[in-house]
């Protein structure tokens, strides 16, 4: 039992986690870096701890510091919230024998499931669909070019310490694997320390769909339902929503079923989601688990009217979990976009620096969640999203017109955000039809407008409707200028 919560994250989800706990009658420690001392997460805990210079790697990611703080706060327990030490199972088993509850899975399920090879072999145990490849670590080229053969090309080169597209590569051809093998075990062993690889089959035009799994510590399993994150720009997702466009409540019932079975198999307690390519004649199979809240969460919740946050937390403290599966049905029809500080304009590179004005949208089904104000200045060393902006309706065509103009009402004056191409997307009539994969991105979507830089930006907060034209690149002063690009580690970027 504990009463205390420290959050070693930032952003928006530390801000999450802050609510969730209050509504519990928890108290909250906020952690934060040189660089947050005026992050909102910070103003909102009850108590804050500086625990290190901007650079992750000596603050958010810094075991030490941060398990300090805990002791120094008499804090009980840990929420890693997403990306930083959430999916660390050395960290969790730290937290175990510091006498501190980490909010999340046990550590030999975060262990098995971040191997991606393990847990590809513990699901086909547990009977959950996989994809047709490797049974493991491939032991040589050799070995991969008879496994390509059996299971027909293309096939597909994964490190198994990798995931989430990260050192994935595609061989269409015997050429093609021998050449990418040496290349991609290489890029494995010098990116996650681990040189490992499996094989697997390419399935075409896929879509991205993963459940939504919430265990408590008495053996009880609940799934709600699904997301389709399948609207994605070099891995990293743009858009999710739920219920997902293919989906239809058999197949509903038995991708969760088959989530629950591999879950089970690893004592999976708290939230967790498990990924699936869904492929046109609607063959699922296992990708990969996360063993975290995501980012995208909120649509879950939203459509199920469920606070998956809450949730988690209270599983932490050894509740018992009372639904009724056959209740849980999606309620509403829910989309998230989530708003980066990135330039579209310029190949997405990311774009911190002041937020001059904001303004949100609001009404009834409209939630942002977001840990950024006017006057705010976005570092440059963490991840680029700034907020989420989640819908619901009754159907998905007034979902989508709700975020259109949910859209249009979200102004970021400052700094150039991803807001116009969501725009488009929502103007795209495949998306409208639905009828996308995850190759959407490079091939369904053009973007209309050429990618010229825009010098003149619209005053349209100051006088809405006739917008003016003013200079976007004003004399600078002090640190309003967008400073020089900080390249962010693949490990610092959330997800
Ligand atoms: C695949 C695949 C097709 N066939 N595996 C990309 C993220 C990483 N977790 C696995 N990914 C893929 N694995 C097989 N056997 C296609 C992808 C993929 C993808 C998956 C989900 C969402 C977007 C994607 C974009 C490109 C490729």
């Amino acid at each position: 039992m504990f009463n205390k919560v420290l959050i070693a994250n930032r952003g928006e989800i530390a801000l999450r986690v802050i609510r969730a706990c209050r509504e519990l009658g928890l108290t909250t420690v906020a952690v934060y870096s040189e660089a947050d001392r005026d992050a909102v997460h910070v103003r909102f805990a009850d108590e804050d701890v500086c625990i290190g210079p901007a650079s992750s790697s000596q603050s958010y990611l810094d075991f030490k510091r941060i398990i300090a703080a805990a002791e120094v706060t008499n804090a009980g327990a840990i929420h890693p919230g997403y990306g930083f030490l959430a999916e660390n199972a050395d960290f969790a088993e730290i937290c175990e024998s510091c006498g501190l509850t980490f909010i999340g899975p046990r550590p030999h399920a975060i262990r098995q499931m971040g191997d991606k090879a393990v847990a590809k072999d513990v699901m086909r145990k547990a009977g959950v669909p996989v994809i047709p490849g490797s049974d493991g670590v491939i032991a040589g080229f050799e070995d991969a070019r008879e496994i390509a053969d059996s299971v027909g090309y293309p096939v597909i080169l994964k490190a198994v310490a990798g995931g989430g597209g990260k050192g994935m590569r595609v061989c269409k051809d015997e050429m093609e694997l021998e050449r990418n093998f040496h290349i991609a075990s290489t890029e494995a062993a010098k990116a996650f320390s681990n040189p490992d690889l499996y094989l697997e089959k390419v399935i075409v035009n896929p879509h991205h769909v993963e459940i939504q799994l919430l265990a408590d510590q008495h053996g009880n399993y609940y799934h709600f339902g699904e997301r389709d994150c399948s609207i994605q720009r070099r891995h990293q997702k743009l858009i999710e929503e739920t219920p997902s466009p293919l989906m239809t409540p058999e197949l509903r019932a038995r991708m969760g079923e088959a989530a629950i079975k591999g879950a089970k198999m690893v004592d999976y307690i708290g939230v967790g989601t498990m990924e699936f390519l869904v492929d046109d004649a609607r063959n699922f199979y296992f990708m990969e688990m996360n063993t975290r809240i995501q980012v995208e969460h909120p649509i879950t919740e939203e459509a199920y009217e469920v606070d998956l946050l809450q949730n988690q937390i209270k599983v932490a403290l050894g509740e018992k979990l009372e639904f009724k599966q056959e209740l849980l049905t999606p309620k509403w029809h829910s989309i998230e976009c989530r708003i980066n500080a990135e330039d579209p304009d310029a190949d997405f590179r990311p774009s911190p620096g002041r937020i001059e004005a904001i303004h949100t949208p609001g009404g009834p089904g409209v939630r942002v969640d977001k840990a950024v104000y006017a006057g705010y200045f976005i570092p440059p060393y963490y991840d680029s999203m700034i907020a989420k902006l989640i819908v619901r309706a009754r159907t998905r065509r007034e979902a989508i017109a709700k975020m259109r103009h949910s859209l249009d009402e979200f102004i970021v004056e400052g700094i150039p955000t991803t807001i116009s191409i969501h725009k488009e997307i929502l103007d795209h009539p495949d998306f409208i039809a639905g009828t996308y994969s995850t190759a959407f991105l490079e091939t369904q979507f053009k973007r209309e407008k050429a990618s010229i830089p825009v010098k003149k930006k619209l005053v349209t907060l100051r006088r809405s409707g006739e917008s003016t034209l003013v200079d976007a690149n004003p004399t600078p002063i002090n640190d309003t200028t967008t400073p020089e690009r900080v390249e962010v580690s693949a490990e610092e970027k959330k997800e």
